[in-house]
């Protein structure tokens, strides 16, 4: 049978053990539960609601009956985590991708810009809706994220270790229409999103957590920042402020092989083998690059929005000119690392921000994304659940 994997710890179980919620409300005989403090979902994520208990039933159904108290509920949770599970999880398709990347290396920000831009301009374009699946991917996104680089130009502070706040996944359930036999149908899938705090790849301590994240995603979305390559630094603009060096900070190649070195072993791969899990390998902060390649530079190129559906023709100019690149950057073992371990990996160069920010700030005329979407498009075609096509 067919294991499910939770999208906010990516631990894995099978359907019959997913849990109950208490509805908490009072049962036919006038009995209520009580409501305390869930002890599991507090150490996993430092949630302190006083929620009422968990239970065992029959997992595959859609609802129970609690004993205690004899009222229905709907409520389904993780059997590691105690998080609520989305609606129809189980039933519909269920996609995780992890984003990874070094300290500074971009991935809050990216995170935010790419949620903000699948909700509004990719969005309309796939005719896709985006919905958060709980409260706090919903609270975290628009109060936390989207509110502080949207609308006061501030960049993020460094996201946590996984190790010191627990992190939790944004969830998302993510519909799109589809054209098939029986006409049009809407097909749902969930993608969690994992933004990693940079050192947690750097201590040994922490890497047990981002094993699990990365040995059950789907998907894998490497921030790499060009900035920590001797060969691009020399290249960017004057005043871009430049990554920190030294202890926590890596260069890319080192974070590749970390990265590559933790989805063998949970792969259980011998040698020769190589890893099924597809690598999106993106460079962060294109812009401070812009100036440097010449006009016709795919890079530069706005990536073509007039269809719904991936276009392969552009998605290989950019990877063969990232790889060109990548030799003038010093970086030319990073690639012959991944023809070497990974069966599907795409380069890809994007900006966030869409140019250097000043003092700690997005710059003047506000956030510019540029092809920030790609990587994520590429999955979402890997995966089956968007269509490609050629210009
Ligand atoms: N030029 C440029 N700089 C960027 C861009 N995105 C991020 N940066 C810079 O990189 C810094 C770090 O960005 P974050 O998104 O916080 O990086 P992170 O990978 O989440 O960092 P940690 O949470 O510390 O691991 C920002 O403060 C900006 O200075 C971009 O699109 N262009
Ligand atoms: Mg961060
Ligand atoms: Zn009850
Ligand atoms: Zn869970």
């Amino acid at each position: 049978m067919a294991t499910l994997v939770c999208p906010y710890c990516y631990d894995s179980f099978a359907e019959k053990r997913i849990l109950f919620r208490c509805s908490g409300l009072i049962g036919p005989a006038g009995k209520k539960c009580p409501l305390t403090r869930d002890t599991v979902l507090f150490d996993r994520f430092g949630i302190q609601d006083a929620l009422p208990t968990t239970f065992a039933g029959n997992g595959r159904h859609r609802n129970a009956v609690h004993e205690l108290c004899g009222a229905r509920t709907h409520h389904r949770v993780c059997p590691f985590c105690h998080s609520r599970l989305p609606v129809d999880f189980g039933k519909i398709d269920n996609r995780l991708i992890a984003m990874i990347g070094a300290k500074e290396s971009g991935k809050t920000v990216y995170m935010t810009v790419l949620l903000h831009e699948l909700m509004h301009g990719v969005g309309r374009r796939f005719d896709a809706s985006m919905n958060g699946c709980d409260d706090h991917t919903l609270n975290q996104f628009t109060q936390r994220f989207e509110h502080g680089l949207y609308e006061q130009s501030a960049l993020p502070a460094t996201t946590k270790s996984a190790g010191a706040e627990q992190m939790q996944p944004l969830v998302y359930r993510v519909s799109l229409p589809r054209r098939g036999l029986l006409g049009e149908r809407e097909r749902h899938t969930i993608t969690s999103f994992f933004d990693t705090a940079g050192e947690d790849l750097t201590s040994r301590a922490s890497v047990d957590l981002n094993t699990r994240y990365l040995g059950s995603a789907d998907g894998v979305i490497l921030l790499l920042d060009p900035l920590q390559m001797r060969g691009a630094r020399d290249r960017a603009g004057p005043d871009t402020p430049m990554p920190g060096t030294g202890a926590g900070f890596d260069s890319p190649f080192n974070v590749l092989t970390r990265v590559t070195d933790l989805l063998r072993e949970t792969g259980g791969l011998g040698p020769g083998k190589k890893i099924k899990t597809p690598i999106a390998v993106a460079f962060s902060k294109m812009d401070a690059l812009w100036d440097s390649f010449e006009p016709d530079s795919p890079l530069l190129q706005e990536a073509s929005a007039a269809r719904p559906a991936l276009d392969l023709s552009d998605t290989e100019a950019v990877h063969e000119h990232v790889r060109a690149l990548l030799e003038e950057w010093d970086g030319g073992q990073i690639d012959q690392l991944l023809r070497a371990n990974y069966a599907a990996y795409s380069f890809f160069g994007l900006s966030a921000l869409g140019a250097v920010p000043r003092n700690g700030k997005v710059a003047g005329d506000g956030i510019r994304p540029h092809r920030v979407e790609d990587p994520y498009l590429w999955l979402l075609n890997r995966f089956d659940v968007i269509a490609n096509h050629r210009s």
